[in-house]
């Protein structure tokens, strides 16, 4: 059931600062108050206040008595407009939800899925006061540094589906990071990806089921982008600007990992498996062919790891030469994080 709200002088507000900051950007020269209001059909008071709003924001617009106003540079934001300019996903993106600060996005989306939000909506903000990673675990979440973002599904699946949707989701972030900063992206089975063997994006799913089916599954995803230093307590953290050595655009990451989610999530939801996915991911998985450690086990297994299968387990080949499938925990990859 989707749930209609009527427009708030602040939704205006933001509609107006979008109108003016895509007629500039349009038309890339300066442009006098008189005409912009004029074309926007708006008094020459909002137009100024729009202005001042995205100056704000880090836009960097010129203004001269004579000639008027020129937007000379752009931020690397993450607002929907932003977003929204660059995307060619339909369904992925459908409805972009840009907060300045906010708890968790994870906490945002389900708040919107339960009040019936399409299928495809994102949650991003450019600052979590309360990122979450898995078992309540802390998400270092600053500003303007990172993705921090939860992408809404509602697949027509059993609840047991839900965690491979993680490996669809972490292989299209591995390949758009590669895509966008040409840089090695690889994944660690099953949520993290990493690039020169430390972590740079971790996912976390979370689900609501109905009658034995899925209701709505969060794909919550943080990416360390342009963060130029981590705190001490994250030493097996990194950036995509410190493994690249120049920033990149937020926004463009934002996208590439839409788009190749979309097509990949269509697949998946038709095969109901991840083997039309098997060899690309296996290809971006650092995890085969490592000796890995199973955390949490009673008997510590040290294992080789030798395949995904096609519900997304990691095979492990034992000392004994037995193979072993393992769907759920946490796994010690040699030669990351510290694992020697
Ligand atoms: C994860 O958990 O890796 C999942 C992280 C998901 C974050 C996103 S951001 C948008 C959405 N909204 C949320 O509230 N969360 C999601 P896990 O595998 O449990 O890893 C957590 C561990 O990673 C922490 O205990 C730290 O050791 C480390 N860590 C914390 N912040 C980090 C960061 N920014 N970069 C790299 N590692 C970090």
């Amino acid at each position: 059931m989707a749930v209609f709200r009527f427009m708030t002088d602040t939704d205006r507000g933001e509609k107006m600062k979008e109108k003016v900051l895509f007629y500039l950007k349009e038309q890339n020269d300066y442009r006098s108050g008189e005409e912009i209001s004029q074309k926007l059909g708006v008094t020459r008071a909002a137009v100024w206040k729009a202005i001042n709003k995205l100056r704000e924001e880090g836009y960097e617009i010129l203004s001269s008595t004579k000639r008027g106003y020129k937007l000379m540079v752009s931020p690397n934001s993450i607002t929907a407009h932003e977003i929204k300019e660059v995307l060619k996903a339909q369904r992925m993106g459908v409805d972009i939800r840009y907060y300045d600060e906010i708890d968790s996005t994870n906490n945002e989306a389900k708040k919107l899925a339960r009040e019936g939000c399409l299928e495809g909506t994102v949650v991003i903000a450019d600052c979590q006061k309360s990122g979450r990673g898995r078992l309540g675990r802390v998400w270092d979440s600053p500003p303007g540094e990172g993705i921090w973002m939860s992408l809404i599904l509602r697949p027509h699946l059993l609840p047991t589906y839900a965690s491979q949707l993680t490996l669809v989701a972490g292989n299209s972030m591995c390949e758009a990071i590669s895509k966008v900063t040409g840089l090695k992206a690889k994944i660690k089975w099953p949520n993290d990806i990493v690039v020169n063997s430390k972590k740079v994006c971790g996912i976390l799913t979370e689900m609501s089921t109905q009658m034995e089916c899925i209701d709505y599954v969060i794909i919550g995803i943080g990416v360390n982008v342009n963060t130029a230093a981590f705190k001490e307590e994250l030493p097996y953290a990194t950036s995509l600007l410190l493994e690249g050595h120049q920033e990149y655009s937020r926004k463009a990451v934002v996208a590439a990992f839409l788009e190749c989610f979309e097509a990949d999530y269509d697949q998946y939801l038709t095969y109901q498996s991840l083997s039309f996915l098997k060899e690309r991911y296996e290809k971006n998985c650092i995890t085969l062919h490592q000796k890995v450690k199973l955390i949490g086990r009673a008997d510590n297994l040290v294992a080789e790891a030798v395949g995904i299968t096609d519900e997304g387990s990691l095979v492990v080949k034992k000392e004994d030469g037995k193979l072993e499938e393992v769907s759920t925990g946490e796994v010690s990859v040699r030669g990351l994080y510290g694992y020697i």
